[in-house]
């Protein structure tokens, strides 16, 4: 398969790298926030996407279950549409460059600045007893990632936009002392992306972690469980009235958010759709709408987990294209800094 990183002449198109974690099942949250704006983008840039194991095991994970995440997230990528043709798309830890550049640009990061990421000191809240120092350097890495490739833009949530810039930071640093050796990225928050929350407790964001089981939905949940969730989802005391964006109606707000991405229906729509029906029609329908809207991708990842030969071929086209990008950028790293070359 041609490369199509690094080949600048012909290729006029932005670079857009994105990673998201193998840790846990993708929620309906991960694929409508994050996981369907990595398809779309596809038309429109060279895009470049990965599964960041490394930065997975910051937090202990269990063997067994990491390798079954890891592989399972990875078909369910390419059953919503991450086109191995059109993008690159592999595994962190079978690139060794991406842990190679991070040991460089960690000499190159200040223990300060690292400090004050949000993200560690929260996760290090968390796990009071694992404060490792992977927690810690996980910025560093993170940068390795993202300038491996040249990124011009990189597609996170608002909480990883802090990363992108330190990001900026260590490039900038970088190509003062040794001449442009990095292409400086952009932070890409898609301006609409839908914020599910947990459909049991609203004030919540659906997230992979939540301990509760009734407030997150997973692309490959049954149709059955589904609507079971749908039908017990958080709504309010009211008899039964959708109105779109009212502080005290957060559950239905939701709701109708998650109805409309699903179904691409505006929210007069929706509210004139259900007008005088009650909770009792309105939540099995967003059930149904997200039913119709997983049925497809989850078919498509279980025949493909059983694929097995197939999923590696692609795994190792990958990983391979990944390396050839990735590598020819280390080179020039380590002939700046002054490694001997053979
Ligand atoms: P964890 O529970 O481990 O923190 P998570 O489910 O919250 O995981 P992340 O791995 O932090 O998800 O995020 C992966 C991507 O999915 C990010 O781009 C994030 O913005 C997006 N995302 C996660 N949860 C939601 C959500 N509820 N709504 C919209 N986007 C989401
Ligand atoms: N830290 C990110 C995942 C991630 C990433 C990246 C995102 C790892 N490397 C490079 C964008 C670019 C997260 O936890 N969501």
């Amino acid at each position: 398969m041609e490369n199509t990183v690094n080949t600048t002449p012909e290729t006029k198109k932005k670079r857009v790298l994105s990673m998201i974690q193998p840790t846990g099942m993708f929620t309906l949250g991960n694929y409508l926030g994050a996981l369907k704006n990595f398809v779309a983008l596809q038309n429109d840039y060279e895009c470049v996407y990965a599964l960041a194991d490394l930065h997975a095991i910051t937090v202990r994970q269990n063997p067994a279950e990491f390798r079954k995440n890891t592989l399972s997230a990875y078909a369910m990528m390419l059953a919503l549409g991450i086109d191995p043709e059109k993008s690159i798309f592999f595994i962190q830890s079978q690139v060794p460059e991406h842990a190679q550049l991070a040991w460089v640009l960690s000499c190159y990061t200040q223990f300060g600045e690292l400090s004050r990421m949000t993200q560690f000191k929260d996760k290090s809240s968390k796990n009071a007893d694992n404060i490792n120092a992977g927690l810690f350097t996980y910025p560093a890495l993170m940068a390795a990632d993202i300038l491996l490739y040249q990124t011009d833009l990189v597609p996170v949530g608002g909480d990883q936009k802090q990363h992108v810039e330190i990001c900026r930071d260590i490039a900038m640093r970088f190509n003062n002392i040794y001449g442009d050796v990095f292409t400086i990225p952009e932070p890409y928050i898609p301006p609409t992306g839908a914020r599910i929350m947990s459909l049991t407790s609203p004030e919540n964001k659906m997230s992979k972690s939540d301990k509760d089981p009734g407030g997150c939905i997973y692309i490959m949940q049954s149709p059955d469980d589904i609507m079971r969730c749908f039908k017990r989802a958080v709504t309010d005391s009211e008899t039964g009235h959708c109105v779109y964006a009212c502080p005290e109606k957060l559950g239905v707000t939701n709701l109708m958010q998650i109805y409309s991405v699903c179904t691409g229906k505006t929210m007069d729509e929706i509210e004139a759709e259900f007008d005088g029906m009650g909770y009792g029609a309105f939540k099995p329908a967003v059930g149904e709408a997200v039913v119709e809207t997983l049925r497809p991708i989850r078919e498509e990842a279980e025949r493909l987990m059983k694929d097995k030969a197939y999923l590696e071929d692609i795994l190792r086209d990958g990983a391979e294209r990944a390396a050839y990008a990735a590598n020819r950028t280390l080179r020039k790293v380590y002939k700046k800094i002054g490694f001997v070359q053979i």
